[in-house]
């Protein structure tokens, strides 16, 4: 959505993207392997290891190196943040919230399963989540650990992951203003970036100062992806005008360019990306260069 596509940087992020997927999905698939009861453990297994872009996993991982810690530290964790990823994308699905009968091209897990079977995958998989961290983190300090999984549970609860869906729900349909849109994603989607920034930060043994850089970069980023998600919808759906508009067109969700308009919401997406890359400004430039690959994948991504 940007004019200057290119980023000079000598940095191969889809390089690093596919060895840190692949060190996650291994750790995945031994996390939550097929066992009694078979349906509810293939229920898990059918979302979490459907494919994804791992972007809190890998910003997880990154958050620690960038501190100086190593990818043993914060794997449990990230493992973790995409089985809480994958439970969120599987209850907003159900009928009673999205209501999507196709996720990542396949059908959703309702549709496989059943609603209950994807309710009780869904609470299973939380649960998974905090006794991985819990059981299968080693070589940190417990007080470490024991901040990590506050501040996950902080971010995903009722005042985080969860307050999002719920203001998203509620205002279904009905005109939004700016304040609430960025309620809204703050806390449905960039509160779970923040989670993966701050427990890779912790467990990898960074300062207070470090922690609330990434906490802000995260932020920003989580925004961005948003507002870039919006304008996506706008353009791509004009690129289709004689075929199917987007489905959040029809469904009139809010969106920036609604809220705003198309030239103050590109505006906003080059601020956020402006105001994460200030954030990384004193780490180490070349542990940071997966911080900005990041952005500039979020930014310049076509779907
Ligand atoms: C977390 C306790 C708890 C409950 C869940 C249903 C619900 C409450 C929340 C919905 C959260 C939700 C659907 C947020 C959207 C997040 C988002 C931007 C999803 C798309 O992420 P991508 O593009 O997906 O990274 P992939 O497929 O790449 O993994």
């Amino acid at each position: 959505i940007f004019s200057v596509k290119a980023n000079p940087t000598e940095f191969d992020f889809k390089s690093y993207m596919l060895e840190k997927i692949s060190m996650v999905n291994q750790a995945l698939e031994a996390a939550v392997p097929v066992r009694e009861p078979i349906k509810l453990h293939e229920a898990m297994r059918y979302s979490l290891l459907s494919g994804g872009k791992r972007i809190c996993p890998i910003v997880c991982l990154a958050s620690c190196h960038l501190v100086g810690g190593d990818d043993s530290a914060a794997l449990p964790s990230a493992v973790a943040l995409e089985m809480i990823h994958a439970m969120s994308l599987m209850h907003d699905d159900l009928p009673c919230m999205d209501n999507d009968a196709l996720r990542r091209g396949r059908p959703s897990n309702h549709v496989v399963f059943g609603q209950y079977g994807t309710v009780l995958a869904g609470y299973a998989l939380i649960a998974a989540a905090f006794e991985h961290i819990a059981t299968a983190t080693q070589g940190v300090a417990p007080a470490a650990i024991l901040r990590v999984i506050g501040e996950i549970a902080g971010l995903i609860g009722p005042e985080g992951v969860v307050a999002g869906q719920v203001v998203d729900l509620q205002c279904g349909g009905k005109s939004v203003g700016l304040e609430e849109l960025e309620y809204i994603h703050l806390h449905k989607t960039a509160a779970s970036v923040e989670a993966a920034a701050v427990a890779g930060a912790v467990l990898g043994g960074a300062c207070e100062e470090e922690i609330d850089r990434l906490r802000r970069y995260s932020r920003c980023a989580g925004l961005l992806f948003q507002v870039v998600d919006d304008i996506l919808d706008v353009t791509k759906s004009s690129e289709e005008l004689g075929k199917t508009a987007g489905k959040d067109m029809v469904a009139g969700k809010a969106t920036y360019p609604k809220v705003v308009g198309m030239e103050k919401s590109r505006e906003m997406a080059e601020e956020l990306k402006r105001e994460a890359e200030e954030q990384l400004l004193g780490f180490d430039p070349i542990k940071a260069a997966p911080f900005i690959a990041l952005l500039n994948f979020i930014a310049y991504r076509d779907k």
